[in-house]
């Protein structure tokens, strides 16, 4: 691809990319539909977008995992790798980058970065002693553990004991410079409840961290001391870096940083809030490196009130969910049902009583009565109205006019829930306006004039709603806008130049006279689970 110039119209968001000790859960999934869904709009916008995610491969975890499994490390990362591949293409999650922390390109990028840092003078060698959690791949202060030196995150493993030499990163060095940054931008950490964490957090006094680990061969060498390998977190953050190259790039910073660099939004759990907002932006400075434009930090999801896990049983499989719901009943569900930012839920009967009531009877049956109806009354084609014929305050010509604006702001704030409801209310206002209006009662008075303003209206305000969900529902939104007769596919990257959001997001942009398809349930009902 051609380089972008500087000013570019470039948008990347990030997914965290995922430990490959065990193939990916519907947390994962969460993250990676988010990203996906506002990449989406992004296209629709007719942005340079760049959606990246991949797989976190390096650190004692995996090292211990494909152990236990009887499996080489990189046997077992590249099977697990390809089931993330395999879920996210199922989930019809469109990725421009997978980055694998095992490639050699991502290995080039750890080197060069870890070279500048330490020409930078910023990384020391001294004595770690302290807590580790492996299943955080993190040294815990004692403080933070819970009795039994169990980690909070993970309280039915027990942290271990380290005392050995390691490399630091200078990190308090750059304590003002960091609280300048949260200061300067507000908005580099989202949710305000998590940027306070981190304001609080770091005006504890930051320490120095360690970078590399002994007797741990799965991991990089480091540069200036290969008894060492490189801490899989610092390894990890810089896949940010190895996805801002093009494919046929040669690995190198200059080039990352020549298109795709800074990223606009690194989306993560609240987990790992730590490493993006205080430990990442120190490490570019220290690079001298552009800082990303934000860090969003999403809540938890639990299962029916649950936290989930495999001891307790309860891990929801991705893999099962999308065989029996297909992938835009899941999108849509964790986006409109979760505020983002805020823990939530997965209970399958409201799964099931969410997907019926807003999809399967507000939207689909709204369009298939009025399709039927342009059918009979309308010679199956959009009516073709008079100029001005709809009144500018009927009820749905005024909310559609609004809805375009209202709904960009809200995926721009990543307030998805808001986003669908918005919608949803129009959707809902539409069925209502039908019953009130009841074309066939026009139709049998001979008032084809009413009649013709009634189905366009409707028909228009159904089509709005698919494009503004198109970035949730791509699948579903595809089937509406075929059955009004246009040819588009929202799965397509070019969809910004198909159908541009400044021109599809607008009120009355269904053309006259264009003729239907065969009106076709979009979206079946789910029978309650058993
Ligand atoms: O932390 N609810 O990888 P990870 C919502 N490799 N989201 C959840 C979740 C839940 N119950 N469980 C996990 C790592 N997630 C590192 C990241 S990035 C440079 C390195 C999501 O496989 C959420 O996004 O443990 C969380 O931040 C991420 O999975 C952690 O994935």
């Amino acid at each position: 691809m051609a380089s972008i110039p500087r000013e570019k119209n470039t948008f990347v968001v990030t997914t965290p990319i995922y430990y490959v000790n065990d193939l990916p859960h519907i947390g994962s999934a969460y993250t990676t539909i988010a990203a996906d869904v506002i990449a989406r709009f992004y296209r629709l916008q007719n942005r340079a977008v760049l959606m990246a995610t991949g797989t976190d491969e390096h650190g004692q975890k995996i090292q211990r995992t494909a152990e236990s499994l009887g499996r080489s490390p990189q046997a077992h990362c590249d099977q697990i790798a390809a089931g993330f591949q395999s879920l996210w293409h199922k989930l019809d999650i469109q990725t421009d980058r997978f980055i694998r922390t095992t490639s050699p390109r991502h290995e080039a990028i750890v080197r060069e970065f870890f070279q500048r840092v330490w020409d930078r003078g910023d990384i020391y060698m001294g004595q770690q002693q302290g807590w580790y959690c492996v299943a955080c791949e993190e040294f815990k202060e004692e403080r933070e553990l819970l009795p039994e030196k169990r980690c909070p995150l993970h309280p039915n493993k027990a942290v271990e004991w380290r005392d050995e030499q390691n490399y630091f990163f200078r990190l308090s060095k750059y304590q003002t410079q960091l609280e300048q940054l949260y200061q300067d931008q507000p908005s580099f950490i989202q949710p305000e409840g998590r940027r306070n964490e981190v304001l609080s957090f770091v005006s504890q006094g930051l320490q120095d961290f360690s970078i590399s680990r002994v007797n741990l061969e799965w991991g990089i060498p480091l540069p200036v001391n290969p008894s060492h390998t490189i801490y899989v977190w610092f390894d990890a953050l810089l896949n940010y870096i190895t996805a801002a190259l093009e494919p046929d790039q040669e690995p190198t910073l200059a080039n990352a940083l020549a298109t795709w660099w800074p990223a606009s939004l690194h989306l993560i759990g609240k987990d790992i809030l730590r490493f993006h907002a205080v430990y990442w932006p120190a490490m570019l400075m220290s690079a001298e490196m552009p800082l990303p434009g934000r860090v969003f930090g999403h809540g938890f999801l639990t299962k029916d009130g649950q936290k989930m896990g495999k001891s307790l049983g309860n891990v929801i499989d991705p893999f099962d969910l999308v065989q029996r719901y297909q992938s835009d009943a899941i999108r849509y569900y964790f986006l409109k049902e979760i505020e983002f930012g805020r823990d939530g839920d997965f209970n399958e009967t409201r799964f099931v009583n969410i997907l019926n009531a807003d999809l399967a009877n507000d939207l689909g049956n709204l369009l298939n009565r009025t399709l039927k109806m342009a059918d009979k009354y309308c010679d199956r084609r959009v009516p073709t109205l008079v100029e001005d014929a709809i009144a500018i305050d009927n009820v749905l010509k005024s909310k559609g006019i609004d809805l375009g604006s209202q709904v960009a702001q809200a995926y721009e704030l990543l307030a998805f829930s808001q986003a669908c409801e918005a919608v949803l209310a129009v959707v809902r206002a539409s069925n209502k306006y039908i019953d009130e209006q009841a074309p066939w009662k026009q139709y049998k008075q001979g008032n084809q004039a009413a009649v013709d303003q009634i189905i366009y209206t409707v028909l228009e305000t159904v089509r709005l709603a698919a494009y503004l969900l198109s970035p949730v529902i791509p699948n579903l939104s595809n089937q509406i806008y075929h059955q009004l007769g246009f040819e588009v596919d929202f799965n397509h990257h070019d969809i910004g130049v198909v159908a541009p959001f400044s021109q599809h997001a607008s009120w009355g942009v269904l053309p006259a006279n264009q003729m239907l398809n065969d009106p076709q349930p979009i979206f079946q009902r789910l029978e309650p689970p058993s």
